[in-house]
């Protein structure tokens, strides 16, 4: 198949799938053109059969904002003229699956056609696409594709549920982890790094996302807390986002600022995950947990709210435990308990490298490739 694959770039799970599943289909031999505004941040090796497109964004003083969607769908078009694209696969809805219906209507009207794939992956059916600015043509543009598909079946509820499609259509095929990549082990430097200042026998606690609200970083900080009065401990958060400086705050009025590691961005998020003891993931709605599943490929426990599709991908009681949603003080006690019973703790480190193989790459691939081709 010729497939152009339109994604964000920037760190987030979105991202980091369609990236990986391209370069998984490039590798089976299908001609994959990846089209964003700039590299996405995994698309970090040469591939044969893949090509990355960057979509130029044109600025003109009358624009108060871009209009990107425009210059996407122009892209797609020309790749559909130029490589003879059949399918277009967005992941995340908005705007990508609105640029690939336009792109298909002109494609149409000069008497050739594409196919439509999209991946919905979250807050684009949760939040985002549900709010009064987005929801009609959001809505339309889902219900145009030839098939969708979410990484758990909470998601394909809610996109039946609240976009009025038909839940048969949604085809759930969970999101894929690189166990080869993501595995035990660590190195000890990178620990040395995160413990300095501290103990050096703290436990590593660590929380990776884009701190956007839904995230609740500042229970992840509450809960840190709950651990930090009975034992030594770091918390690592890895990522930006808006509500850093207020788990940063937080930090300070509980006491614990001195025992933050603020890590930013990092393009190698396992050498973090490999050093940490738990992670935590206290979302109140997570489509599904990527950053959850590759810390447990690494053999690291995760603890968490039991919303939305985190349940499907941390087994509660196995390989991690899910609290209620606002549970921030459960968290800590359920996770200093854990830490302290180190028979426990050594069982379900094991459990949760398990629980990760569930979502070994290639039959995953395979969902995919059979479903894109079925469109
Ligand atoms: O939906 C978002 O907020 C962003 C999106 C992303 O681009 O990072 O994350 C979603 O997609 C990931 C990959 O499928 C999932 O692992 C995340 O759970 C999901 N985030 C949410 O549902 C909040």
């Amino acid at each position: 198949m010729r497939i152009a694959v339109v994604c964000y770039p920037t760190f987030g799970g979105s991202g980091a799938v369609a990236t990986e599943l391209a370069i998984a289909l490039a590798e089976r031999g299908h001609e994959i053109h990846v089209v964003s505004y700039q590299i996405p941040f995994r698309l970090d090796r040469w591939i044969p059969n893949l090509t990355f497109h960057s979509v130029e964004i044109s600025d003109y003083p009358l624009f108060r904002h871009h209009p990107y969607t425009l210059n996407l769908t122009n892209k797609l078009i020309e790749l559909v003229d130029e490589y003879g694209v059949e399918m277009i696969h967005s992941h995340y809805a908005i705007p990508h699956a609105h640029a690939a219906w336009m792109a298909r209507e002109v494609v149409r009207d000069r008497g050739q056609d594409v196919r439509l794939a999209c991946t919905l992956h979250g807050t684009d059916i949760t939040l985002v696409g549900r709010a009064r600015g987005f929801l009609e043509i959001t809505r339309f543009a889902i219900a145009k594709q030839d098939i969708l598909t979410t990484p758990s079946a909470c998601l394909a509820n809610e996109t039946a549920e609240h976009f009025g499609i038909d839940v048969n259509r949604i085809a759930v095929i969970p999101n894929f982890v690189d166990l080869d990549r993501f595995k035990p082990g660590g190195n000890e430097q990178v620990a040395r790094c995160l413990r300095k200042g501290a103990d050096p026998n703290s436990v590593i606690l660590t929380h990776a996302s884009n701190m956007r609200p839904v995230k609740h970083v500042t229970d992840v900080v509450r809960a840190f807390a709950v651990v930090r009065k009975r034992m030594p401990a770091v918390l690592a958060l890895a990522g930006e986002g808006p509500d850093l400086p207020a788990a940063e705050e937080l930090a300070r009025e509980l006491g614990v600022r001195e025992d933050l590691r603020l890590l930013g961005n990092s393009e190698r998020i396992e050498d973090i995950l490999q050093v940490s003891d738990l992670f935590f993931l206290p979302s109140n709605a997570e489509s599904f947990g990527l950053a959850a599943l590759e810390a447990q490929a690494c053999g690291v426990p995760v603890i968490g709210y039991a919303a939305g599709g985190l349940p499907e991908v941390v087994l509660d009681g196995q390989s991690g435990y899910l609290c209620p949603v606002g549970g921030d003080a459960c968290m800590g006690t359920i996770a200093a308990n854990l830490l302290e019973e180190r028979d426990r703790y050594a069982a379900m480190c094991q459990a949760a490298r398990v629980s990760a193989e569930r979502f070994a790459p290639e039959g995953i691939i395979t969902r995919y490739e059979q479903a894109l081709a079925k469109a």
